[in-house]
């Protein structure tokens, strides 16, 4: 089922379902070279969503700032290649909701425990505003909350449960997002933890 959330954002509830074997297999060999870690906020805080990254590129913050980097910074390394499940499903979901032709070069992999939120932002380090943004939600439930272009603009919630796809082309790509504190629980497949997967095409 299709259900538009905003212009240009589509939902695409239970998408990722029949993959969810092989994306779990996935996930726990990207983390196993790139382990999960708390980044630290150019304003000094620590995230409390874990995060690692496979693809060509994967989005960083230090004091330093917000960017995008080739290696990982705890290893030196380049990050893991993106493996082909989690590509597929990136590029078949895109053009699901009307973005045919879109290959990410960078995915984000966040962890949520319980407890864990993330803060109303905009995704703008990407180079190329006009592709969109697929995100995978995998394991225990959360609230996602969907504003505008400006940080004022008053939130919608979404719920997002195991195997749900957002698509956020259009004039949504751009707008305030953020998913609120993860209630205590556990996911058959996943235990206590969400995670998601945000695919983005970072350089032209
Ligand atoms: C998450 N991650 O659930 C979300 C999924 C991030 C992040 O926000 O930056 O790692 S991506 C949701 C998204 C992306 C681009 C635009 C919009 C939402 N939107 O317009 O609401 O961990
Ligand atoms: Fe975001």
């Amino acid at each position: 089922p299709r259900a538009a959330m905003a212009p240009g954002a589509v939902l695409l509830r239970g998408f990722a379902l029949p993959r969810e074997t092989a994306l779990r297999a996935a996930i726990d060999t990207v983390t196993a070279e790139a382990p999960f870690r708390h980044m630290t906020t150019p304003g000094g805080f620590t995230m409390s969503v874990a995060m690692t990254t496979c693809g060509e590129v994967g989005w960083v913050t230090d004091r330093k700032g917000y960017r995008y980097s080739p290696v990982d910074p705890l290893s030196g390394k380049p990050w893991p290649a993106m493996p082909a499940p989690f590509r597929a499903l990136a590029t078949e979901a895109a053009a699901a909701a009307g973005y045919p032709g879109f290959h990410p070069d960078s995915c984000l992999i966040n962890r949520y425990t319980p407890g864990t939120r993330l803060s109303l932002h905009q995704d703008q380090d990407e180079k190329d505003f006009s592709q969109p943004i697929v995100s995978v939600s995998l394991g225990l439930p959360a609230t996602f909350q969907f504003g505008g272009p400006r940080r004022t603009d008053p939130t919608v919630k979404f719920p997002l449960s195991h195997g749900d796809v957002a698509v956020w082309g259009g004039p949504s790509r751009l707008f305030f997002h953020g998913v609120a504190t993860l209630k205590d629980g556990a996911h058959p497949l996943l235990g206590r933890k969400r995670i998601n997967l945000t695919f983005r095409r970072a350089l032209e």
